[in-house]
């Protein structure tokens, strides 16, 4: 029998972050990155999440040896820790440059800065050993439908894609899907549309996707049904875990803080596909709570990891026959039952 999967956790810069929201300023003292790269290293974590400007801070006022230099000596650091850098996403969504999108702005030197900048964040990401760039289209949507052509849209996702691509033979472009916030809709809501545009670019097999369990609950969907789906196609490169309350604003809650079921729902299908077999991380993409104390501030990363190992514990002790009587007897009632018995505990 196949051994059972250890997994092995991350979670960026960003995640440790000061509490602002767009009604009030910061509620915790800003923390530099070598605290945060050190908080990551004693709790027991493997590798780190960059955006390219936290890899590389101030990167657009840097020259292209300027910017290896520092990502040769970010490298050397992380090595020095034993950490891995598992991957880089180009932060398109900050600039003036990308006010009206990045790849999709309707102004040509814009779409250009954009990418340009993503050829950058590969380099960054080769030299810091890996060979995922993250792609969550933050602004490549619209807020007024006329504003845009979403036909053309797409035909300029796929051009950029195809830039990437060429650019290294061996980067793997991982988008995240998100269907709103901050955009009204976006142009890759789905983890369906993220592989369908996988199709369309000039390697298909180095185009898959990351999953975020906010992302999916968004756009209406069941995050273990995206899972199970993305892992049909061998695509699930990386994962952002967390929760979301309902059809609001992106929450980031930590994982199972809300719906604990989806959540075992979540590991479950992670264990049935074998996640993590092929070298992939288990990221947790969650906020501090704004009233969160700094002398707390990893908490909500460290009860996310909790959370998620007890519900491996409970995927591995779930009585699989007992629930497979059940389905063949088509008993859902007492099949909800037992899972909800198994949450419980004795
Ligand atoms: C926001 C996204 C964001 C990305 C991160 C990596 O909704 O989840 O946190 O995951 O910027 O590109
Ligand atoms: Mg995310």
């Amino acid at each position: 029998m196949a051994q059972p999967q250890t997994y092995r956790f991350c979670f960026g810069p960003w995640n440790l972050s000061e509490g602002a929201d767009p009604y009030g300023p910061t509620t915790r003292p800003p923390q530099t990155f070598d605290w945060k790269l050190a908080q990551l290293k004693k709790h027991g974590f493997a590798a780190m999440m960059f955006h390219d400007d936290d890899a590389v801070p101030d990167i657009d006022g840097k020259s292209e040896a300027q910017i290896r230099k520092a990502a040769a000596e970010l490298r050397k650091r992380l090595d020095g820790e034993g950490l891995a850098a598992e991957m880089v996403a180009p932060r398109l969504w900050f600039s003036p440059m990308t006010i009206d999108g990045a790849y999709t702005s309707n102004d040509p030197k814009h779409r250009q800065y954009a990418i340009d900048r993503s050829l950058r964040s590969i380099d960054i990401a080769t030299i810091l050993g890996t060979d995922i760039l993250v792609l969550w289209l933050a602004r490549e949507g619209s807020y007024i439908r006329e504003s845009k052509n979403a036909r053309r849209c797409i035909g300029w996702l796929v051009e950029a894609f195809d830039k990437m691509l060429a650019h290294d033979k061996k980067i793997r472009l991982a988008i995240e899907p998100k269907p709103n916030e901050p955009m009204d809709h976006a142009y890759l809501p789905t983890i369906g549309h993220a592989l369908a545009i996988a199709q369309l670019t000039r390697d298909p097999d180095r185009v898959g996707c990351l999953i975020e369990s906010a992302h999916a609950i968004l756009a209406g969907l069941d995050p273990a049904d995206e899972i199970d789906f993305a892992m049909s196609f061998g695509k699930l490169w990386s994962l952002h875990l967390n929760d979301q309350n309902g059809l609001k604003y992106d929450q980031d809650r930590p994982f199972g803080n809300t719906n604990l079921r989806s959540a075992f729902d979540q590991v479950r299908a992670l264990e049935r596909n074998g996640y993590g077999r092929h070298g992939e991380y288990v990221c947790f993409d969650v906020h501090p709570f704004r009233t969160t104390k700094p002398e707390h501030w990893m908490d909500h990363l460290l009860n996310s990891r909790r959370t998620f190992l007890r519900l491996v514990e409970k995927a591995r002790t779930f009585d699989e026959a007992a629930a497979n009587q059940l389905i063949a007897d088509r008993n859902y009632q007492a099949l909800d039952q037992i899972v909800i018995e198994h949450l419980l505990g004795q």
